[in-house]
């Protein structure tokens, strides 16, 4: 029996490689969360700018929070089982009338990890629609293997090398709209991308990306993982992260430039140029 999805949601998301939308939270909370984060940007720039927002769930007690929202967690059991960890976090802004795009890719190409079968939760904290630039996914693709990826290094694209597979049949996309308060679900393999926003407000997106069953390892780079649910990871070699008890505290700032270091020579392995994101 699943905890929180529907038989039915459990299989599409098995099928298809992704599950959207689900309610996690109102939209007026949604809202308070947008404003805790833009508040959260202006006063830390130098930690929270375009080119820093990987992890910011360890260093901000509200995005921590929402990495344990028992919604969030409840729909990631229901795909994963009841035993799984959190490898990272993406903050995915688009400014208002940008250039930025995200390639279509598959993300267990750079992540480094033993297994391709985790799952992200995307939360949208503003409207991620067609004018916006929201995800939209090739439904069944995790089903393949991974393609190749040509890194492209594209000055507007924000994955880390602009990483893109090519040949994809455009037709079968399925855009996957948003509410903020909403979040979709995404298998590790699933081939997608996202067009930038046309439109004259941000695109916020929250990935928590991903969270793993506690068995799958990091094959390239430090094992360092925050413990969720289950038993936890026993390996001596695994870093296990702790949640910040208050925001922007030195010791989780400090923890978080070793997150990202870790993260970086993971996700940059074998790369011929290197971004400052
Ligand atoms: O936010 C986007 O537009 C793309 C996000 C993405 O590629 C991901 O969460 O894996």
């Amino acid at each position: 029996m699943p905890k929180f999805l529907s038989s039915q949601q459990v299989s599409h998301y098995h099928e298809q490689g992704y599950l959207s939308p689900i309610d996690v939270m109102s939209e007026s909370d949604a809202a308070d969360l947008l404003a805790h984060l833009e508040a959260a940007e202006s006063e830390h720039p130098e930690h929270l700018g375009a080119e820093n927002r990987n992890n910011a769930h360890l260093v901000l007690t509200f995005l921590d929070q929402l990495a344990f929202n028992p919604i969030v967690l409840d729909a990631v059991e229901d795909v994963l089982g009841p035993d799984f960890s959190l490898w990272g976090s993406v903050l995915f802004i688009k400014e208002p009338s940008s250039k930025y795009f995200v390639s279509w890719h598959q993300d267990a190409t750079y992540a480094g990890l033993s297994s391709h079968d985790y799952v992200t939760p995307w939360i949208a904290l503003s409207p991620s629609n067609q004018e916006t630039g929201c995800m939209s996914m090739i439904p069944g693709s995790h089903k393949a293997a991974i393609r190749p990826h040509e890194d492209t290094y594209g000055e507007d694209n924000i994955l880390t090398r602009g990483q893109a597979v090519a040949d994809v049949d455009e037709s079968q996309a399925v855009d996957l709209i948003l509410k903020p308060g909403q979040m979709s679900l995404h298998h590790g393999e699933i081939i997608h991308g996202s067009q930038p926003n046309r439109s004259t407000q941000r695109r916020v997106g929250f990935a928590l990306q991903s969270y793993t069953r506690n068995d799958v390892r990091q094959v390239i780079g430090e094992n360092m993982w925050l413990p969720v649910r289950g038993e936890g990871r026993s390996s001596s070699d695994t870093t296990v992260l702790s949640r910040p008890v208050r925001s922007m505290s030195a010791e989780s700032v400090a923890l978080r430039e070793r997150v990202n270091k870790n993260f970086g020579d993971i996700l940059y392995h074998g790369a011929t140029q290197r971004r400052n994101y």
